[in-house]
């Protein structure tokens, strides 16, 4: 299904092994559209005001193409963009490693703690301080056992400083612990979102054995936390001083977050995982409840029976947008770039682990949109998406030989002309002349999908 090509970009001078081209999910093949028309492009329309969706719209063809940064990696969870052109990433099974700028993957790195690398557990994401250049200070967080009964865990956040020759990590500091731990190895969450003042907003998972405590705020299940960087409750917290709930509580009533990023403008944007459909983007604020498992738009797996009290209820948050079927959506990043041009500049990309697609959303207001869906292949699983400094997407696949992709930006496409008007072109080149490398994909007109 993918089609490999030579990378002939003129951003891209170091070697790499090979280039896939990426198309958007329309265009692939007719295949890919089927499947895609009937489980990827039509996310349920909400009862009430519920502000979702229209299908994905592809209405532009476009031909994408990602570069092979490296290669081998042990279901990768996170990569972070270090100075000068490194990268650091997680390994779920434990190691956090450097590759360098030529793709070359590096020993694990001395000094992260064990992790319980079990079920959906281990070691997960993985930030760079804001002030990164300054202190090579770095956060990351894990699946970790309880000390005193090692079948139970929970989610514990660290921090650390990367030695300055990278190949360990000093000063580790564990300054949060998810509690209760229980014995789960399902839904840890586990996304960090650092805030321009330096404060961390990590994502808790409800353990899935314990969904009803996401609804409860005397723990942390099923919670988005809000921290300072020494890893206590930040003062704006909403139950800080009044004995409502645990003083780190920013946010409750989640199932799985996945994902996570702070926008421009300041707002926190965090998706998570629905049950069988009902997979949500939400705009997290601070307060309010999200309300989980009492509302979902999705159901019980396999049965299809009905969770809770159905998709609405006052006082509980709808999601700003809704996948039903499910995409299992992963890693997000947020596009300040206008090297993909201007209509993705701005956007959400968010990966999906069960299609091997990229979604890329549009925001208005508290709501957003999908506008299009690109697809990477159709074995492949996406674990993170981020933005590097300098502007370009790199994704994560989860796999025993994961990747670390980049995804190259568009090369012209030139339309072919209309058969009325082929006598009168004396030429099909682009204005300039120029003529696209690699291949152009047609893609189906607007509605097709
Ligand atoms: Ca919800």
């Amino acid at each position: 299904m993918l089609m490999k090509t030579q990378v002939h970009s003129p951003h891209f001078t170091k070697p790499c092994a090979t280039a896939s081209t990426v198309a958007t999910a329309a265009a692939a093949s007719s295949l890919w559209l089927g499947t895609l028309a009937l489980g990827l492009a039509l996310p349920v329309q909400a009862q009430t005001q519920t502000p979702v969706t229209n299908a994905a719209q592809a209405t532009q063809p476009t031909a994408l193409k990602v570069s092979e940064i490296a290669f081998g990696l042990d279901h990768p969870w996170a990569v972070a963009f270090l100075p000068g052109g490194d990268y650091l990433v997680t390994e779920r099974s434990g190691q956090m490693r450097l590759i360098d700028e030529r793709g070359r993957v590096g020993a694990p790195l001395a000094g992260v703690p064990r992790v319980v690398a079990e079920g959906q557990g281990g070691l997960l994401d993985l930030v760079l301080d804001r002030q990164f250049e300054q202190n090579r200070r770095l956060f990351f967080c894990f699946a970790e056992a309880d000390p005193n009964n090692s079948s139970r865990n929970s989610t514990a956040l660290a921090s650390a400083t990367l030695a300055e020759n990278r190949q360990s990590l000093e000063n580790v500091q564990i300054i949060f612990h998810q509690m209760p731990r229980i014995k789960s190895e399902l839904h840890f969450g586990c996304r960090i979102a650092q805030s321009q003042d330096g404060s961390l907003f990590l994502a808790l998972g409800e353990r899935s054995h314990a969904r009803q405590q996401a609804q409860r705020t005397g723990n942390h299940l099923g919670k988005i936390v809000h921290l300072l960087p020494d890893g206590s409750p930040h003062p704006d917290n909403p139950f800080l001083n009044n004995g409502a709930g645990v003083p780190d509580i920013w946010s409750w009533g989640h199932r799985n977050p996945q994902g996570a990023v702070i926008t421009p403008d300041g707002k926190l944007w965090v998706n998570e995982h629905g049950p069988q459909g009902g997979d949500e983007l939400n705009l997290i604020e601070r307060g309010k409840n999200y309300g989980w498992p009492i509302i979902t738009h999705g159901r019980n797996y396999g049965i299809g029976t009905r969770i809770g009290e159905g998709t609405h209820k006052p006082g509980m948050e709808q999601p700003a947008y809704q996948w039903t079927p499910s995409i299992a959506p992963s890693g997000m990043a947020y596009l300040h770039s206008d090297r993909y041009g201007l209509e993705w500049q701005n956007s959400l990309f968010i990966g999906s682990l069960r299609f091997g697609t990229l979604h890329r959303m549009s925001l208005h207001g508290d709501t957003a949109q999908e506008e299009e869906q690109l697809l990477l292949g159709p074995d492949e699983r996406i674990r993170d998406v981020r933005e590097s400094p300098d502007g370009y997407l790199y994704l994560l696949t989860d796999s025993r030989n994961g990747r670390l992709l980049r995804i190259e930006p568009p090369e012209p496409v030139v339309a072919p002309p209309l058969p009325d008007e082929a006598p009168q072109a004396t030429g099909t080149q682009a204005p300039d002349g120029a003529v696209p490398a690699g291949p152009v994909l047609a893609v189906p007109p607007s509605g097709a999908l």
